[in-house]
């Protein structure tokens, strides 16, 4: 195994990991039959090549060692999806609460969105993982955002990579008004809260009636055949 590919596994490790972790809080709230406050996780270990880019815009040595680790604090990855905005606070307290992981710092970028229209929460956790060789403590960063901010996040962040970085006025102000309109959406979702809530939790108890309903009659094909 090459040394970037026994640097990178416990970063693999701990996004696998915290992917499993955060989706079972999810399942948590829906055997209570509560409403999420997540509506799904993804994760990702950085593309060598991303590393290697913002190590060069960061001024440290591309090398696979614990300074690395230290200072792209972004190498795992994990980001969940919220229906609101306010679910965002209760996802982040959540996480505060856990003894798997330890909160080292946050960053608001909902209530100071960047320059450039993007709005997140972003929280860096140190993770322990278990490996063959013992413990090995990992910095990993945990982006919070609704699927609105996503969704403009994707957009922006396919558009930069064409652009690479420098965008012509016209689609910089662009995307910043967008940026504008996706938070209103997002105010605009959060009034009718209640009666999406109310809307989802009715759609859940009609498709479990309908799988109960299901299972029975197959079963009971099954035992007549
Ligand atoms: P479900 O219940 O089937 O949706 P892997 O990469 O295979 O190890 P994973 O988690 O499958 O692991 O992949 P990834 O890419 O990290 O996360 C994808 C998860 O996010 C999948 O859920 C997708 O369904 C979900 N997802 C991605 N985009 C959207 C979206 O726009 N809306 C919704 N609702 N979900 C999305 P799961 O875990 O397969 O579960
Ligand atoms: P990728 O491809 O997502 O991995 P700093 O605090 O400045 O020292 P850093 O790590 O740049 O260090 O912190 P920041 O800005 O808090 O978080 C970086 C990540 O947030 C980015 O990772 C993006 O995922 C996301 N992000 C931050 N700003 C923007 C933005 O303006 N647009 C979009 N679409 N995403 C943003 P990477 O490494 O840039 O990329």
């Amino acid at each position: 195994m090459g040394q970037w590919e026994v640097f990178l596994s416990p970063y693999r490790q701990a996004v696998d990991e915290l992917k499993i972790k955060l989706k079972g809080m999810r399942s948590q709230f829906g055997i209570m039959s509560a409403n999420s406050p997540i509506e799904f996780v993804t994760g990702r270990v950085k593309p060598l090549a991303s590393i290697y880019d913002k190590s060069f815009d960061k001024g440290i040595p591309f090398e696979p060692n614990p300074r690395l680790g230290n200072e792209l604090q972004d190498i795992a990855g994990v980001r969940i999806m919220c229906q609101f905005v306010d679910d965002i606070a209760t996802v982040t307290e959540l996480i505060h609460q856990r003894n798997d992981m330890k909160v080292i710092e946050e960053k608001d970028y909902i209530t100071h969105s960047k320059p450039s229209g993007y709005r997140s929460h972003h929280i860096i956790v140190e993770y322990p993982v278990e490996t063959i060789q013992g413990r090995i403590v990992v910095v990993a960063e945990i982006q919070i955002r609704t699927l609105a901010m996503n969704f403009w996040a994707s957009i922006e962040h396919s558009l930069n990579y064409k652009y690479k970085g420098i965008f012509p006025e016209e689609i910089k102000n662009r995307l910043q008004s967008a940026a504008e309109a996706a938070f209103r959406l997002d105010e605009e979702m959060s009034s009718i809260k209640s009666e999406i809530h109310e809307a989802q939790a009715y759609f859940s108890e009609v498709k479990e009636a309908t799988n109960t309903a299901i299972h029975k009659s197959t079963d009971k094909e099954e035992r007549e055949s």
